[in-house]
């Protein structure tokens, strides 16, 4: 009896909670998002850790970007994996042996120390890295911690803006569904279904062995990922062609993300003595980019768009939402984006308490299974930021106050369902206890 169910020591307050599951999955350099499911370290992941490790400890703080960017590649992109060799190739797919980023990745200067995967995720790093000096100034700049990261950080950015601006508009394209960071959202039905996938004999899903297949991504989008990943691979990593494996997407919250890092990595250069002038003029010109490319006035809201095929992809999806994290949008967008939050498709503060990841009415609306309907707990941090950014500070307020109640109350899920608060996915999840510990402070 009582193994089943073991509720934390009584006295401990949600913050130290929190600091556990931090502290739990740090390995030594990184964190893990999660012991069971992820195993190994991950690029936007780690930039969230690192934004609420800074209140625990700003050195761990510091060693997780550290360490993430030590994995850079020479031709500047930062890896969505960092893989850990001590842990077995099995635990994650796809493991090392898959991407053969030392060989496959070499023209691209993929490093010879370390495993990697050769694909990239949402450039959250230079905000981060802000962030993080913010949190204890003087040890930043006794360790020298801007100025190791800088130039590092900005190659990242030069690689995003010179090797993925794909449709030529000014824009940052991804070329793999994980690039964007939200696997199985309806928004990529679309643009996979013209990919042919692998053979379902022809790798072995990990993921299965830790999560419930019903709140996973299915096999045939397992089969997508697969193909396109292994396209990529094969042409070398290279960014000449465009999308090797056909997909080619520009998405609403990897450039506001991008937008924003620049305007940090702008404050990062004024810290250091340099000007940013130039950086910020760049990030105001991302803006006007993103409004031009992606804003869909009909919808209220940003849509992705499908390079490959039919322009403007008609799904409301969360990653349209987050660029209210933008002070420079324009009145009437960042108006209009409130709206939609509220409106019937998220319905903020009414019928859910933290916002859907997917269209409450799209047809594809699963309240469980991953990004195609359930609340994430970094894009809700990312809603958050974006209300206070707007000056709407009782909507802040409110969606602080869930966010704070729902990590604590699953045990800082991986995610949760939108309408019952339920944990879905993993729990003990690095940026949910990360997040929760920011918004806390
Ligand atoms: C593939 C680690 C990552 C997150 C992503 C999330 C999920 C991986 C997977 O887990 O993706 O990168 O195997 O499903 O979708 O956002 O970074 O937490």
């Amino acid at each position: 009896f009582g193994t089943a169910y073991d509720p934390p020591p009584s006295g401990t307050s949600p913050h130290v909670r929190a600091a556990r599951v931090l502290d739990a999955n740090w390995t030594g350099a990184s964190t893990v998002p999660s012991l069971s499911l992820y195993p190994h370290q991950w690029s936007w992941d780690s930039a969230f850790i690192a934004i609420g490790l800074r209140h625990l400890s700003p050195l761990r703080a510091q060693t997780e970007l550290e360490t993430l960017l030590a994995a850079q590649w020479a031709d500047g992109r930062v890896p969505h994996i960092v893989f850990n060799p001590s842990v077995p190739l099995d635990a994650y797919f796809p493991s090392p042996d898959f991407w053969r980023s030392a060989t496959a990745g070499r023209a691209a200067g993929a490093p010879r120390t370390v495993q990697t995967s050769g694909i990239v995720q949402p450039p959250v790093h230079a905000l981060a890295a802000w962030l993080v000096h913010r949190a204890d100034p003087g040890l930043s700049r006794s360790r020298g911690f801007l100025a190791r990261m800088y130039p590092r950080l900005a190659a990242w950015h030069r690689y995003l803006l010179h090797r993925r601006d794909l449709g030529g508009g000014g824009l940052v394209s991804v070329v793999h569904p994980w690039e964007q960071g939200m696997d199985n959202s309806p928004c990529w039905d679309a643009p996979l279904a013209r990919i042919a996938p692998a053979p379902a004999g022809s790798f072995r899903r990990a993921d299965l062995d830790h999560g419930a297949p019903e709140d996973r991504p299915t096999d045939l989008d397992y089969g997508r990922y697969v193909r396109l990943a292994a396209a990529y691979r094969d042409a070398g990593y290279a960014d000449g062609t465009g999308g090797a494996g056909g997909f080619a997407v520009e998405d609403p919250a990897f450039n506001a993300l991008l937008i924003a890092s620049e305007h940090a990595l702008a404050r990062i250069a004024e810290e250091l003595g340099a000007a940013g002038t130039a950086r910020h003029a760049r990030a105001g010109r991302l803006t006007t980019a993103l409004v031009r490319r992606l804003w869909d006035p009909e919808a209220g809201m940003f849509l992705c768009r499908d390079l490959r095929g039919a322009g403007l992809i008609r799904e409301r999806a969360v990653t349209g939402l987050v660029p209210l994290l933008l002070p420079d949008l324009p009145r009437d967008v960042a108006a209009a984006l409130v709206h939609t939050l509220e409106g019937p498709h998220f319905s903020l503060g009414d019928r859910t308490r933290l916002a859907p990841s997917y269209d409450l009415l799209g047809e594809a609306f699963d309240p469980h299974r991953y990004w195609r309907g359930p609340a994430w707990f970094n894009t809700n941090w990312l809603l958050e930021r974006g209300l206070r950014a707007q000056g709407e500070r009782e909507r802040a307020d409110a969606l602080r106050e869930a966010f704070l109640d729902l990590a604590d109350a699953t045990g800082f899920a991986e995610y949760a369902d939108p309408y019952t608060g339920e944990a879905c996915g993993a729990t003990g999840f690095g940026w949910t206890a990360a997040l929760a510990l920011d918004l806390h402070h």
